[in-house]
């Protein structure tokens, strides 16, 4: 009875050292150093041009109405801009601006030779039409990657669109990591024109035909995907790819042992005193023991967004 005893009291100790082995097991992936060390390639490429009298980009970010998550945003991306050497500038509007100011602004940024890049932070209230805005804008300005002559020329392989930012970061977070896609298995959670759509265009694509394409195997789930039907596909997934905004929605159980999770959710959660907390989609908790690669949140596709964004204005000026 006593050797029985013992064994099991050996074996546990055993799970339990295996237990400990596996906590924190994932790999994190840091996006705030990433984002660091793209906005350092790219201060470094201002610099130059600044010493060498070349043409300093300039973003016009046009913000309406308070939305406490857009001020922090924007926010960000200023700061963003400031350290790589990017001339910014923030147009605030009233949340009840009518559509047609909103319209004859973006029209003359459009025809300003001092102004390279031009975003309109999402959302925008809902008396004013989020595409029609999105399409006004110039498309060779549009650092956002949402105008339809962007989007469409990056379903169809053209080199020179521009792409949007989240989708990006979430690429540049996989290429910097050495995650490898060719032939590999992913699901993208969210089906978004801004987001989950492209992100899962991109890692789709054809690395033959473009020198984006990660050649991955992709599914896309929507609300509509059942949680046997999610739990079947991120099984069998190498990489998860996360942008619903739904807390919890990819649990350990449904990992598979050492895949890479990429959460691009961010919902901002209120505390009993009041204050707020940032969680992704993704149980870190749990998933991190599973997994082989977590983003955090906050500090993972967010932060690379804002670094993406600095490469898109870049881009205006060099190409
Ligand atoms: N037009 N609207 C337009 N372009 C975009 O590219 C965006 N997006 C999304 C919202 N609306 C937009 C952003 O910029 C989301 N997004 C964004 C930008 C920055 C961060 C997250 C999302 C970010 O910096 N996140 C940090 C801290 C967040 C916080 O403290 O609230 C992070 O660590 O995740």
């Amino acid at each position: 009875m006593n050797m029985i005893a013992n064994s099991l009291k050996n074996y546990l100790k055993c799970r339990q050292i295996q237990i400990n082995f596996h906590r924190f097991s994932a790999v994190l992936l840091d996006g705030k150093r990433i984002s660091k060390q793209v906005q350092n390639e790219i201060k470094a490429k201002l610099d130059y041009r600044q010493k060498n009298g070349l043409k300093v980009p300039q973003l016009t970010v046009i913000q309406v109405g308070n939305n406490a998550a857009s001020e922090t945003y924007i926010k960000n991306k200023l700061a963003a801009a400031k350290y790589v050497g990017i001339d910014s500038k923030v147009i605030n509007f009233n949340e009840n601006v009518s559509e047609k100011d909103l319209i004859s602004c973006i029209k003359d940024l459009n025809t300003d030779a001092n102004v390279n890049g031009i975003l309109v932070q999402l959302p925008l209230p809902n008396h004013i039409d989020k595409k029609l805005i999105c399409n006004i804008i110039n498309p060779n300005k549009d650092v956002d990657g949402f105008h339809y002559q962007n989007a469409g020329k990056m379903f169809y392989d053209i080199e020179n669109s521009i792409k949007a930012c989240t989708p990006l970061a979430v690429v540049e977070i996989l290429k910097r990591s050495n995650i490898q896609t060719l032939g590999k298995t992913a699901v993208v959670c969210g089906r978004s024109k801004n987001v989950g759509l492209p992100i899962a265009l991109l890692l789709q694509a054809d690395s033959k035909k473009t020198k984006w394409g990660l050649d991955a195997t992709v599914s896309i789930c929507n609300r509509n995907t059942s949680r046997s039907q999610l739990s079947d596909l991120c099984k069998l997934a190498d990489i998860i790819i996360s942008a619903t905004g739904v807390p919890n929605l990819i649990t350990a159980d449904i990992v598979k042992p050492g895949a890479c999770i990429i959460d691009v959710g961010i919902t901002r959660i209120q505390n009993e005193n009041g204050t707020f907390k940032l969680v992704g989609d993704v149980n870190f908790e749990g998933v991190s023991k599973v997994a082989g690669h977590i983003t955090p949140v906050p500090g993972g596709v967010g932060p690379m967004t804002v670094a993406m964004l600095m490469q898109n204005v870049l881009n205006t000026v060099e190409s």
